[in-house]
């Protein structure tokens, strides 16, 4: 009896909860965002794709990991890696390759560029700031008004680790702590800032540690990990939404790509990035641990590729087809009006 009692547990303890479908739904996220950033990048180097692209890579275990622990209601303020965290909170994806495009349909009528993407008044994805790390204080903000108007709401903000050297990225912190309020920080260490390594960013072994001064937990996690990624970024929502206050979320893993796609990152050591790419992917990992449990099967995780690049296929299309803005448009969308900000996308005034 006692022996039942505990293989329960440990088939709970695994699956962090979650259901059969779920877990294959979040299979499907990772393969969705490993499929779009070697897409996008194939693209990119074709000449097919204008602007730059930050390529999130080997990451997905905390970008899905984290995001899926949202609810609609809960808001996500992500920095320039973080799309797949975007699309894992249900960023509209063809909109997205709109907004990679330059057209109307994208998120700000094509006025901007690839790495500013978000749709505060649909998803509650915020648009990446230039500026690091300003999601962080933006997140605070957020967090202080859900607190104020009683909403048993969060707010999660995502940086890499290079962007926790500013004196913002702490202000926001000690405000957070001071006011308890409903936030969850993540620090997205990939390693290397750029081209700085982490032993030259910041003297202290774990970003982590650095919440405890501040008065709150700080928890490290391996990012090749979806589900520990997972299990601690829900423990830390809960505890947020519950009253508790922030707790601060470190997971590591390695940027497979350069910083942006103009760099070739011979900065990172070639042993080290084959055995992220070999034993520390995130995706393949998942994919192996759902077989080895039988909540998936070869045939369907055939059928979960097929969607993505299904649905891949269909958001180009979608953005190709999508107009350009026509210059006598630059006004719109800009402002409230009618006390209503209008986020659809329209087409009154473009050029299809
Ligand atoms: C305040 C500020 N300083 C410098 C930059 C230029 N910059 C953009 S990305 C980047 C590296 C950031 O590294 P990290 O925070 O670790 O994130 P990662 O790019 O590794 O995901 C730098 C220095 C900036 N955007 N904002």
């Amino acid at each position: 009896m006692a022996t039942d009692v505990s293989e329960k547990q440990a088939e709970a303890d695994w699956r962090v909860g979650l259901s059969d479908d779920r877990l294959r739904d979040l299979l499907y996220k990772l393969k969705l965002c490993r499929y779009f950033d070697e897409r996008i990048e194939a693209l990119y180097r074709q000449g097919r794709l204008p602007g730059a692209i930050y390529s999130g890579r080997g990451q997905e275990g905390t970008h899905v990991g984290v995001a899926y622990t949202l609810r609609d209601d809960d808001s996500l303020f992500p920095t320039h890696r973080d799309l797949s965290a975007q699309l894992t909170k249900g960023l509209d994806l063809k909109r997205v390759m709109a907004q990679f495009w330059g057209r109307i349909d994208g998120f700000t009528r094509g006025r901007d560029g690839n790495s500013h993407v978000g749709d505060w008044f649909g998803n509650r994805t915020w648009t990446p700031v230039s500026h690091l790390p300003l999601a962080y204080p933006v997140a605070c903000g957020a967090a202080l008004a859900y607190k104020r108007r009683g909403e048993q709401r969060v707010a999660m903000a995502i940086c890499g680790e290079g962007a926790t050297s500013n004196g913002r990225w702490h202000e926001a912190l000690n405000v957070s702590a001071v006011h308890r309020l409903p936030v969850v920080w993540v620090v997205n260490n990939n390693q290397w800032a750029y081209s700085t390594p982490n032993p030259l960013e910041f003297a202290v072994p774990t970003v982590a540690e650095r919440a405890v001064p501040y008065g709150f937990p700080g928890i490290r996690v391996d990012g090749a990990d979806v589900l520990d990624v997972y299990r601690v970024a829900l423990q830390a929502v809960d505890r947020a939404r519950a009253g508790g206050g922030p707790t601060l979320i470190e997971s590591v893993s390695l940027r497979w790509r350069g910083h942006a796609g103009h760099d070739p990152a011979k900065y990172v050591p070639k042993e080290m990035l084959e055995e992220y790419m070999q034993h520390k992917d995130p995706v393949k990992r998942f994919e192996e641990l759902l077989l080895s449990h039988e909540v998936t099967d070869a045939e369907a995780v055939k059928r979960i590729q097929e969607r993505v690049e299904r649905e891949f296929d269909e958001g180009f299309e979608f953005a190709q087809a999508s107009p350009f803005p026509v210059p006598s448009d630059v006004t719109k969308g800009l402002w409230v009006e009618d006390g209503y900000w209008r986020s659809e996308p329209s087409h009154e005034g473009g050029t299809g």
